[in-house]
């Protein structure tokens, strides 16, 4: 009897160690996959826009820049009546000039609303920012860090579904908004939630630090969230909120593509100081 025991006790420890390695094969190879899908898009839109890249290698590619007036702005708050692109110089320690979108003083983070821009990117592309600041882009986490490090700001998300079956749209907006630089992971810090798309940051995602696929800082210990929803975010164990999950090209909602039930058409964040 003692006997059985032991050798049931033994042949569950090693069933065990079998189904982990087998956990590990898989979580390599969804990682293979999503750099091959990375790879492939990439390519895909460089055979099909030919001279217009979109290789992250620069941050937001600023297309028009600035015209006119001062060449830099502390940000868009500075310039109220702006819409379009211009260049941000942040000062502190290590100043950083980069291209963002500016509409009625908010400073936009980032923007989607065609699916032109391949979000499933690697740790590096979110540090750095990638996209074009008139179209869909990420500003950078470096750059978002340095920025938010100027002044106090509050940040706004914006969600709007896919027309035409019975359109709606919803904002949530956050008085309190700040991310840590890259040695804490970009560590986020968000409160005082007010709007109508209900909170799915404060409650969930405040606190968390960025996981992108190749990069696992969330609080899920058998795999990483964006690997499973195909996005980068600042996971918990997963999401309340995946803005950044694989885009939806038509009115199909798929599950990790939503925040809070809205199917994302059009959904932008931007910041602006209180
Ligand atoms: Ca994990």
């Amino acid at each position: 009897m003692q006997n059985d025991i032991q050798t049931k006790a033994h042949e569950i420890t090693e069933i065990k160690a079998i189904a982990q390695r087998e956990r590990q094969k898989i979580f390599a190879l969804e990682k293979k996959v999503i750099d091959l899908q990375t790879n492939y898009s990439e390519l895909q839109r460089q055979g099909n826009q030919g001279s217009k890249r979109d290789n992250g290698s620069r941050g937001p590619r600023d297309e028009r820049g600035p015209k006119g007036g001062k060449a830099y702005i502390a940000d868009c708050g500075e310039h109220p009546s702006l819409t379009g692109a211009i260049t941000i110089m942040t000062e502190g320690d290590s100043p950083r000039a980069f291209s963002v979108y500016c509409k009625r003083g908010w400073t936009y983070i980032f923007k989607r609303f065609d699916g032109s821009i391949n979000f499933t990117r690697p740790w590096a592309d979110y540090k750095r920012g990638f996209g074009e600041t008139m179209g869909e882009y990420f500003i950078g986490l470096d750059n978002l860090a340095s920025l938010l490090k100027e002044r106090n700001f509050k940040a706004r998300f914006e969600l709007t579904t896919w027309p035409p079956a019975t359109p709606s749209s919803g904002y949530a907006e956050y008085s309190n908004f700040s991310i840590a630089d890259e040695s804490y992971k970009y560590r986020l810090s968000i409160s005082g939630y007010s709007g109508t798309a209900g909170d799915s940051m404060q409650g969930y995602h405040n606190g968390r630090q960025f996981t992108t696929y190749d990069q696992d800082n969330d609080h899920e210990n058998s795999g990483n969230c964006a690997i499973t929803y195909k996005g980068a975010w600042w996971y918990n164990g997963c999401h309340q909120a995946n803005l950044f999950g694989i885009y939806a090209r038509g009115p199909i909602c798929p599950s990790y593509a939503t925040m809070y039930g809205l199917v994302t058409m059009a959904n932008v964040a931007s910041a602006k100081h209180s």
